[in-house]
């Protein structure tokens, strides 16, 4: 047991009580010996490279490069994403890829290179391929975005030949290619290069970003157990997603392989030693599974347009949970959930949802209501839906397994959950006891599974939270998830848990979204993970699971939506106030003032942590958290049009400062501010005691929102974040939809600076059904003293507008010295 084991244990037994300790202990025990007896032991591995290249074959989109010891396959898809695939491995199938493999580019060819190796020429990407199997990513112009050396893989074999030490090859005539259980069983590691410059983002949700830093990465869903804040690694959402931003270009690296596995990121230097540069490094090794990877390269933009081609558009939540959320672990019952509703309408904080956590169920059984304190569940939640307030509530994907247990039974009946390697239910402990757990990587359950929602709706509620389904097993060692030598469906190709463990909550989600699709067919789904994998933009967000209370939690919120919002899932937000603590007032109003600019806003805590309405804080606390509310409130009409956007072109609502200008190094370099759409730059303050902060502003002109003041980028300029409000930054020319006094959409338009236009786009609501968007597009432009504002179509503008940033400074930037 290590010192996180330890800590995650202490938590866990104070968390569940003891006798749910005890039973976890024995679970714990089970899986262990489960593992020992399923899995292989101690196998006999042989190294492998490739070997030298033996000759190569055109193919559609490229061209399969026959190694002595393997093969490759690279094939560009059309709209640019390069596909590799080593020892026949393809594309498909995949949990990532949203439908069918994109078409092949049918211009894209493969060439004998100089040096005996071959290249893939296409318009957006260049690819070289060595005689030994190592991978140039180009530019067309040839510059380098990343370059892989030759894989190596460690092969189980059935006794006798050399372990990984010895280094020697097996056979050099076995064929590999067209093998995927071949790959399946070995381990391999792949590592690349890239340029000193380059940055990288992504890897899923990681406490400890934007910018990852050297270190080690997992790649294994993993509840941290209550809390956790930098340098707690891996959390509840992982995926082999990285972007890489460097001068030579920006690219997106997806290894599609949902195994356990680590990647090592080391940064490059410049100008080391005799002046020349250490290239940064990224090693890959992974436990199993096939050894294939897509590139994407462009601009950021265009990377995650084509991730989202390839992985699916983002499920476009419905307008109300674009509003302020409250969720609560401990409401008394419907009695308090009222009060507490009723408490922020009395305040005029505006409110649109409500969650309702694990206490509400009957003895924390899932599709269950405690109807002791909950004697009306769907009469109150018609009651708060007349207010404008929706009910949304927590799924756990454990079943409690006792006779009489509705769910249990009728899933037994189905053949619906996770068996062993001998044919026995996998059992595991979380809240309500010893629990079953639905195997989702089989389409009938998930059938089963979607249709136990109608009960959710029964029940009036509108929305849905998975938790704990990394999935979680309490366990006071080991791993607190289910054995890895348990039995999976896998689409029918049969694996066990070190395969699907990492993909469970992603097909937890289907399985939620499908269903709701089915149930309430007139309706878009809302529901948010905690845990998923590659693709769960498809069907909803996720939020940041247990980040502590303290300000590295606080930092660690926007590294986490910052880092997923590169991975294609522009939906989520943390728990404001931190999940594990009491939080001091200030801490409280910071997390509450930058949580009102991030897709997903809900204050929530663990039901030790204290109360996390903005009332609890004191008066002053409350008049800010106010302010913040209703800044949010009218900001909806934008956030409207972000999700949108995000649907069509993949963009996230919350993008680094570098995103338009990935050159910029300064940027690359800047983890404590965002952009907010196209429009707007939000500075959050997190740390103690700030008043005034620096902000790192890219190129053009921006207007401080609260006192219309200009300052001019790039560059560092001081701004003010005084308690009552955290600085936001307009860009000069933008136009912004924003909520009138009555309600009504109108348009914000920020000055253009003298001689340059701007611009900006708006998608109003059409409801929370599956209407197609429209997208209008407005322009801006400066005649002297005044603001042209015009509809690219030619159509009357249609919105009241006003424009800002005229009055005082008069377009003159002022960059306070600092
Ligand atoms: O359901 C209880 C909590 C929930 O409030 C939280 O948001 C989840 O991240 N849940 C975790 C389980 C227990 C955590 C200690």
């Amino acid at each position: 047991m290590d010192g996180r084991d330890l800590v995650r244990s202490v938590r866990m037994i104070r968390a569940v009580g003891p006798a749910q300790g005890l039973r976890s202990v024995r679970a714990a025990w089970r899986a262990r010996r489960a593992d020992a007896r399923a899995l292989p032991r101690r196998v006999t591995e042989r190294a492998r490279v490739p070997g030298p290249a033996r000759g190569a074959e055109s193919r559609p989109g490229g061209g399969l490069i026959h190694f002595t010891r393997s093969s490759l396959r690279v094939r560009v898809a059309s709209g640019g994403a390069v596909f590799c695939g080593w020892d026949g491995a393809g594309p498909e199938p995949s949990y990532a890829l949203a439908g069918a493999c994109p078409e092949v580019d049918p211009r894209a060819v493969l060439e004998p290179d100089t040096e005996g190796g071959w290249r893939v020429v296409s318009e957006r990407v260049l690819v070289v391929i060595s005689r030994y199997g190592a991978v140039e990513v180009r530019t067309p112009g040839g510059a380098v975005l990343r370059r892989e050396q030759p894989p190596r893989w460690w092969d189980r074999t059935e006794g006798g030949g050399c372990t990984e030490d010895g280094g020697r090859t097996e056979d050099p005539d076995a064929p590999r290619a067209g093998r995927p259980e071949a790959s399946g069983a070995s381990r391999w590691v792949l590592r690349s290069e890239v340029a000193a410059d380059a940055r990288f983002f992504g890897l899923g949700g990681r406490a400890h970003g934007p910018r990852l830093r050297d270190g080690e990465y997992r790649l294994w869903n993993t509840d941290p157990g209550g809390a956790f804040e930098p340098g707690d690694d891996p959390l509840s959402l992982t995926m082999p997603v990285q972007m890489v931003v460097a001068d030579a270009g920006t690219h997106l690296v997806f290894h599609d392989n949902s195994w356990d596995g680590r990647v090592l990121l080391r940064e490059g230097v410049e100008g080391v030693g005799s002046g020349h540069d250490r290239p940064g490094s990224c090693q890959l090794r992974m436990d199993g599974g096939p050894l294939r990877y897509w590139v994407l390269a462009g601009t950021p933009a265009r990377v995650l347009q084509v991730w989202t081609a390839l992985t699916g558009a983002p499920a476009l939540p419905p307008r109300w949970a674009l509003g302020h959320q409250h969720a609560r672990w401990g409401f008394g019952g419907q009695d308090e959930v009222r009060r507490v509703v009723s408490g922020y309408q009395e305040r005029g904080l505006p409110l649109s949802a409500v969650h309702m956590d694990i206490d509400h169920y009957d003895r924390h059984r899932v599709f269950t209501v405690d109807r002791a304190r909950y004697p009306d569940l769907p009469g109150l939640a018609r009651e708060l839906r007349a207010e404008g307030v929706r009910l949304v509530s927590i799924v756990d994907p454990a079943v409690k397994a006792e006779p009489g247990n509705a769910v249990y039974e009728g899933g037994r009946s189905a053949g619906a959950f996770v068996r062993d390697a001998r044919g026995r239910e996998v059992r595991g402990v979380v809240w309500a006891g010893e629990s079953v757990y639905p195997d989702f990587t089989d389409a009938g359950v998930r059938e089963w599974w979607g249709e136990r929602y109608a009960e959710r709706l029964a029940q009036g509620f509108s929305g849905f939270w998975h938790d704990m389904n990394e999935p979680v097993s309490f366990a006071p060692f080991g791993e607190p998830t289910l054995p890895r030598s348990a039995r999976h469906a896998l689409e029918g190709t049969g694996g066990d848990h070190r395969e699907a463990h990492n993909v469970y909550a992603l097909a937890m989600a289907r399985a939620g979204f499908e269903g709701l699709c089915e149930l309430r067919p007139e309706e878009r789904p809302f529901l948010f993970s905690r845990s998923g994998w590659a693709g769960l933009q498809r069907y909803g967000g996720t939020w940041s699971g247990d980040v502590a209370t303290g300000w590295p939690g606080l930092r660690a919120s926007l590294s986490l939506v910052l880092g997923l919002g590169l991975c294609g899932v522009p939906y989520s937000g943390p728990d404001v106030g931190g999940f594990s603590a009491e939080p001091c007032p200030e801490l409280y109003l910071r997390w509450f003032q930058l949580g009102a600019y991030l897709p997903l806003f809900r204050t929530h805590s663990a039901f030790w942590a204290g109360r996390r309405e903005p009332w609890e804080f004191g008066a002053e606390v409350l008049g800010h958290a106010r302010t913040a509310l209703r800044e949010r409130q009218r900001l909806l009409p934008y956030f409207g049009t972000l999700g949108q956007l995000a649907r069509l072109t993949g963009a996230p609502y919350v993008r680094p400062v570098w995103w338009n200008t990935p050159r910029d190094r300064a940027l690359r370099d800047c983890e404590d501010a965002f952009l907010l759409g196209d429009a707007l730059l939000v500075a959050p303050v997190l740390a103690a005691g700030v008043t005034r902060r620096p902000v790192r502003l890219p190129r053009g002109r921006w207007y401080d929102t609260a006192t219309g003041r200009a300052y001019c980028g790039p560059g560092r300029v001081w701004v003010d974040a005084p308690l009552s409000r955290i600085p936001v930054l307009a860009r000069a020319g933008a136009v912004l939809p924003v909520a009138g006094a009555d309600g009504a959409t109108e348009l914000e338009v920020w000055a253009p600076s003298a001689g340059r236009g701007g611009g900006g786009l708006v998608v109003p609501d059409a409801g929370d059904g599956w209407q197609q968007p429209a997208v209008e597009r407005f322009t801006t432009r400066r005649e002297d003293d005044r603001v042209v504002v015009e509809r690219r179509d030619g159509r009357p503008v249609g919105y009241p507008v006003r424009v800002r940033g005229l009055e005082g400074e008069e377009g003159r930037c002022r960059n306070p010295s600092e």
